[in-house]
């Protein structure tokens, strides 16, 4: 292992084990959710993950370290104080080195699973090319990251405050594979279907391990983006949360937010404004990928014995 990463007594028993782990990002929690939602949605999406027979590491940086897996006291941690930066790929280094805290982004989080050995990632929504991001060159840096590390990430594709065409144009050129679970359509997060069509449409978890081994064996490297759509019962209204999202770019651009903040205030804003019916979605489309992710895991695990 490498000597910046230590594991938690539960993701090293199962390591030593050649059980299935799924890894889980941090910001989701420390700057995609308010407290004490995020702490209790932590818990439960880590508990889904062992009921469907795999086991959860949450990623984050603390004390110097790239912890795998997190106790319950750091959970805590984690999602109630509000100094918690939030790591991509380029504050790894500067949050290692100072012993500052980091909530691990999706970028991250696959940079740390791939250290630690594990192929399988769960999130809520994957970042991407912001609406004019042909002008202000606002891509997420979880793209690049997704063009070159070998994890698969289960998300519930992504939020419209991207530019779905563009992330997907994006995604297609760097060769990364999207997959549609039992759908065409690449899904909205909160809404189950947007204008546009995802690579493959695949039906089962153990169709996905497969694909997903193939392509590494093949040496193909890079991640794949796995898009459940939300459960239908907790689908949002597409115009309503669309309206919603329009305004809160609006206020973002009034406000001149920009880089890193940029994410984290849309995602502010649209909880605030839909009066938390946008949390209550969020919170059970991540349920729902963690589900997902833990079958994925457990086949790809079966398929590499
Ligand atoms: N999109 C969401 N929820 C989130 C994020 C994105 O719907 O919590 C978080 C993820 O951690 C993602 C990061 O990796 O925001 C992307 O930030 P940026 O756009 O600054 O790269
Ligand atoms: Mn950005």
């Amino acid at each position: 292992m490498n000597v910046h990463l230590t594991r938690s007594p539960e993701v090293e028993e199962a390591a030593k084990h050649g059980k299935p782990i799924v890894a889980l990002e941090s910001t989701i929690i420390s700057h995609g959710m308010p407290y004490p939602q995020n702490v209790a949605t932590a818990r439960e999406v880590e508990q889904i993950i062992r009921e469907n027979g795999a086991v959860p590491a949450t990623i984050a940086i603390l004390d110097g370290k790239i912890k795998i897996g997190l106790t319950d006291e750091e959970l805590e941690e984690l999602g109630s104080r509000n100094d918690i930066a939030k790591a991509s790929r380029k504050d790894i280094p500067y949050l290692v080195a100072t012993k500052k805290p980091g909530a691990t982004t999706v970028a991250a989080t696959m940079i740390c699973a791939e250290l630690a050995g594990i192929q399988i990632f769960v999130t809520g929504g994957i970042g991407g090319v912001h609406r004019e991001g042909e002008t202000t060159m606002d891509i997420s840096a979880d793209l690049e990251e997704l063009a070159h590390t070998n994890v698969g990430v289960v998300c519930a594709g992504a939020k419209s405050i991207l530019d779905l065409g563009l992330t997907l144009e994006y995604l297609e050129t760097k060769g990364v594979p999207v997959m549609g679970y039992q759908t065409q359509t690449l899904p909205a997060f909160f809404t189950r279907t947007s204008p546009f069509a995802v690579h493959y449409q695949v039906n089962a978890p153990s169709e996905i391990a497969s694909i997903l081994k193939a392509k590494w064996e093949l040496e193909i490297n890079g991640g794949a983006v796995i898009a459940n759509p939300i459960p239908e019962e907790y689908a949002m209204d597409e115009q309503f949360i669309n309206g919603v999202i329009d305004s809160a770019i609006a206020k973002a651009k009034s406000l001149n937010i920009e880089g890193k903040d940029v994410t984290p205030f849309l995602l502010d804003q649209v909880n605030q404004a839909t009066e938390g019916k946008s949390l209550a979605a969020n919170i059970q489309l991540v349920k729902s990928n963690a589900r997902l992710g833990a079958q994925i895991a457990v086949h790809y695990a079966k398929q590499t014995l």
